[in-house]
């Protein structure tokens, strides 16, 4: 009964959750993303749940096949990932039009994270959290914007300063974030 009412909130845009209605968040950014992450072979190598959190975005990220070390990870701002250089997907999400690099005095992008280290089998299972963006409709800063935005992994590591794109090499896999 209770798992019923649960239910019925959360397909309501303004209802809070009446079972922690002492936080009042809305029920609408409780709903996870899931992301299917492609090769430049256009082939499924991995998975992303992105989650609204009060800290940010929260991303799970699972992905194997990969070459082992030190890689880029950042969301980009089109929801288009065409096999196999993924230029579709834009550059990096940048709502408030900054340039590229945790360490850029005139920095950074909403979109960048930091890197992410691949085992030595070429697996990666890592859990990053995107503070700058949300996945609330109509925000200035939503991932969820129009044409969505795609969540990149590159062959080399993010230098963190050089704009616009951190010096990271070639764009490997990458992943839809959108609605549906
Ligand atoms: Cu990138």
């Amino acid at each position: 009964m209770v798992f019923t009412i649960a239910l019925t909130a959360c397909a309501s845009d303004k209802e809070v959750n009446p079972l922690h209605q002492e936080e009042a968040i809305p029920v609408t950014s409780h709903t996870p993303i899931y992301v299917n992450m492609i090769n430049a072979e256009g082939i499924k190598t991995g998975n992303a749940t992105l989650t609204e959190t009060k800290e940010g975005v929260k991303i799970l990220l699972e992905a194997e096949g990969l070459e082992p070390g030190t890689k880029a990870i950042h969301i980009h701002e089109t929801g288009k990932c065409e096999a196999p250089d993924f230029k579709s997907a834009g550059g990096h999400y940048n709502p408030g039009q900054r340039q590229h690099g945790f360490n850029n005095p005139k920095g950074f992008h909403a979109g960048d994270l930091h890197n992410i280290e691949v085992t030595d089998k070429g697996t990666v299972n890592v859990e990053i959290t995107a503070p700058n963006v949300t996945l609330k409709q109509g925000e200035k800063n939503t991932l969820l914007d129009e044409d969505g935005s795609a969540l990149m992994i590159h062959t080399q590591a993010d230098d963190y300063k050089t704009d616009p794109a951190g010096n990271a090499g070639n764009r490997i896999v990458c992943g839809v974030i959108s609605k549906k």
